[in-house]
């Protein structure tokens, strides 16, 4: 899945026709690289950001969904809103990405129903501005376990609204409300068998650029790697979690993941019986 966000931070060249353009040009872009899904987002989930209002948010993703669906892309909207929800799958996605699982807008969970669409539901606490105040899992199973059941909750209210099971993604929500220990409790437990596996449905993963990469690989004075410098870790993660059989990953760098995943694909391919000198 390629992030295609279209943020003013993300695009900043001017007024919004010039971000419509970008947001399409770069989303076209990674679909020629090998994304099988454009997830198309209007709101910054970065810690701190503050929310834009439902017009700007649907000015922003409806002519890139409409374009890049066009063209024959499978398009996701990340949004957490049914009116954006709504207009996305009108405007031709078939993916609704829901960072807050149903929790910020519940009405969210009707839209998909009605539209038979596939629903992530990502596990989720808080908007951006609080998030960091609900990083505390004291439960049993400490994050693995409060996760697991924050998302079986959220598949309960999912099904009661008529999302069949068929349509529904989960996602731990790597960042969301987590402290860097948390994430890496969560990939730990990201192992066929495990407790997420055991939910029962396929597992999508956002770990591309965030700060506990940029934390784990910290230079000695304990300053983070900045954002542009997480890439390889992004990818190894990547390795790592096919090789855990995830469903999918949500990353920026389409091309470098493609690489990772045909070099994947190639390891577990049949041996072809060549020569040792070959
Ligand atoms: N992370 C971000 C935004 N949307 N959606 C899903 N399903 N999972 C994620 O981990 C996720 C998401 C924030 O990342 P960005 O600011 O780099 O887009």
């Amino acid at each position: 899945m390629g992030v295609v966000n279209v943020t003013p931070d993300s695009f900043s060249d001017g007024g919004r026709h010039a971000d419509t353009d970008a947001a399409l040009a770069h989303g076209l872009r990674l679909l020629d690289e090998g994304a099988d899904i454009l997830d198309i987002g209007g709101e910054s989930t970065r810690p701190g950001a503050t929310r834009p209002l439902v017009s700007e948010e649907l000015e922003r993703v409806v002519p890139v969904i409409a374009g890049l669906a066009a063209a024959g892309a499978v398009v996701s909207v990340d949004t957490m809103r049914s009116e954006v929800a709504a207009a996305a799958l009108e405007a031709g996605a078939t993916v609704v990405n829901d960072v807050s699982g149903g929790l910020a807008d519940p009405e969210i969970l009707a839209v998909v129903a009605a539209a038979d669409a596939t629903y992530v539901a990502m596990h989720w606490r808080a908007h951006a501005d609080r998030m960091d105040r609900l990083a505390v899992y004291d439960g049993p199973g400490g994050v693995v376990g409060g996760v697991c059941r924050e998302l079986a909750e959220r598949v309960e209210v999912a099904r009661a609204a008529g999302i069949s099971d068929q349509r529904i993604v989960l996602d731990p929500g790597l960042g969301f409300a987590k402290r860097a220990e948390h994430n890496w409790d969560l990939v730990a437990a990201l192992v066929p068998g495990g407790a997420l596996h055991g939910l029962g449905f396929p597992l999508l993963v956002g770990a591309s650029r965030k700060s506990f990469l940029g934390a784990l690989l910290a230079d000695e004075d304990g300053t983070p790697r900045p954002v542009g410098e997480r890439e390889v870790a992004g990818h190894a993660l990547t390795l790592v979690l096919a090789e855990r059989a995830v469903w999918g990953v949500r990353v920026h760098d389409v091309i470098g993941t493609r690489d990772v995943l045909r070099l994947w694909h190639k390891t577990r391919s049949a041996p072809s019986g060549a020569s040792s000198e070959a």
